[in-house]
C-alpha cells in the first residue's frame, strides 16, 4: 500500500513511506510527522461518546504521553442543515436508514486535507478502516499489521451502513480495509473500533509497560494463553498447581506450554490446524 509523504526525510529514509519497524526495534524514528506522535488514530462518528473509554488506562496513558495520537470527529459537524441530519431512506426500499455520502465526504476532506496543516497537496493519506459485519476478519497479524502504520482512520457507521459510494470515493485516494470484528452482528461500528483500537495500540512500543508480556499471549503464536495464578497459595480449598512453587523455571515453561497445548486443542482445535 503506497503512501506518499513530504515530510524532509528522503524517500528511503522517511518512516511514512517504510513501515515501522515493529515493536522491538529501538531504531524506530520518531516523530518524523508533524504531529510528533508515532502513531496519528483518528475516529469519525455520530457517537463520539461512545469513545469516551479510550481516554482510560493504558491508552489514555499512552496519548497524554504522546506516544499516540488519537483525534475523534463528530460526524454530524459535516450536515449543515437545521437537524444536521446524517441518515436517508434506501434507495430501493427496505427497513431503516442508510448513512448520507455528503458528511462522510466532507469528513475525510478535512482529515486528509488538514494533515500537515499545509492542505492537502502534502498527499499523506491515512488509512482507512470501516468496520463492517462483511468485513474480512480482524485478527491479532491485523492488529499487528496496523500497529505498523503511521496513520489510521476509522470511519463508524450506524443505522444499515454507509452509502457504497463513500467506500469508492475514499478508495480513490486513500488505502480503504473494511474489516469485521466477528461473525455476530452490532448496531454499529464504534465497539469494534474500540476494540480494534485497543489491540493495535497495545502493540505500540511504550504502550504496556513490558513489552515481555506480549510474547507469550494468546493468539500471538497461535496458542491460546497457559492458566495463571496468585496468592494466596490456598484459596476455598483450592491450591495453586504445585509445579508453580517449585522456583524450577524450565520446569515451569513446560508445563505452561503443555497448559497452552491442552488448553488450544480443547478450545480452539482450529488453531492447531492452521
Ligand atoms: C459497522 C452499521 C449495523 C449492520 C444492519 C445492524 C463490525 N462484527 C460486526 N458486527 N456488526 C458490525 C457492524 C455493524 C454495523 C456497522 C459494523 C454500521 N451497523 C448494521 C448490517 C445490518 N445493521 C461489525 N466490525
Amino acid at each position: 500500500m503506497e503512501v506518499s509523504c513530504s515530510c524532509p526525510s528522503s524517500r528511503s529514509s522517511c518512516p511514512r513511506l517504510t513501515r515501522r519497524p515493529d515493536a522491538s526495534s529501538s531504531t524506530r524514528p520518531r516523530g518524523c510527522w508533524s504531529w510528533g506522535t508515532d502513531v496519528r488514530l483518528d475516529v469519525i462518528t455520530i457517537f463520539p461518546d461512545y469513545l469516551a473509554p479510550l481516554d482510560l488506562s493504558l491508552i489514555g496513558k499512552a496519548r497524554r504521553e504522546g506516544l499516540i495520537d488519537l483525534r475523534v470527529h463528530d460526524l454530524r459537524e459535516h450536515a449543515h442543515d437545521r437537524h444536521r441530519t446524517v441518515d436517508d431512506t434506501p434507495y430501493g426500499g427496505g427497513a431503516g436508514m442508510v448513512m448520507k455520502p455528503e458528511p462522510w465526504g466532507e469528513a475525510l476532506d478535512e482529515l486528509v486535507g488538514g494533515h500537515h496543516e499545509e492542505g492537502a497537496e502534502t498527499g499523506a493519506v491515512p488509512h482507512l478502516i470501516i468496520p463492517g459485519p462483511g468485513g474480512i476478519p480482524f485478527t491479532q497479524q491485523t492488529a499487528r499489521d496496523l500497529a505498523t502504520e503511521p496513520w489510521l482512520a476509522f470511519a463508524c457507521g450506524r443505522y444499515e451502513g454507509i452509502d457504497e459510494r463513500v467506500y469508492e470515493e475514499a478508495a480513490e485516494r486513500m488505502p480503504v480495509s473494511v474489516i469485521s470484528l466477528g461473525d455476530y452482528v452490532l448496531n454499529g461500528g464504534e465497539v469494534a473500533v474500540l476494540s480494534m483500537v485497543e489491540a493495535i495500540a497495545r502493540l505500540i512500543p511504550g504502550v504496556i509497560g513490558n513489552e515481555q508480556s506480549l510474547v507469550e499471549e494468546s493468539h500471538e503464536d497461535g496458542l491460546l494463553e497457559y492458566p495463571v495464578y496468585t496468592k494466596p497459595a490456598s484459596w476455598r480449598g483450592r491450591e495453586v498447581p504445585e509445579i508453580l512453587l517449585s522456583g524450577n523455571h524450565g520446569a515451569i515453561a513446560d508445563w505452561r506450554h503443555e497448559q497452552r497445548l491442552r488448553r488450544t486443542a480443547a478450545r480452539r482445535p482450529d488453531l492447531l490446524s492452521d
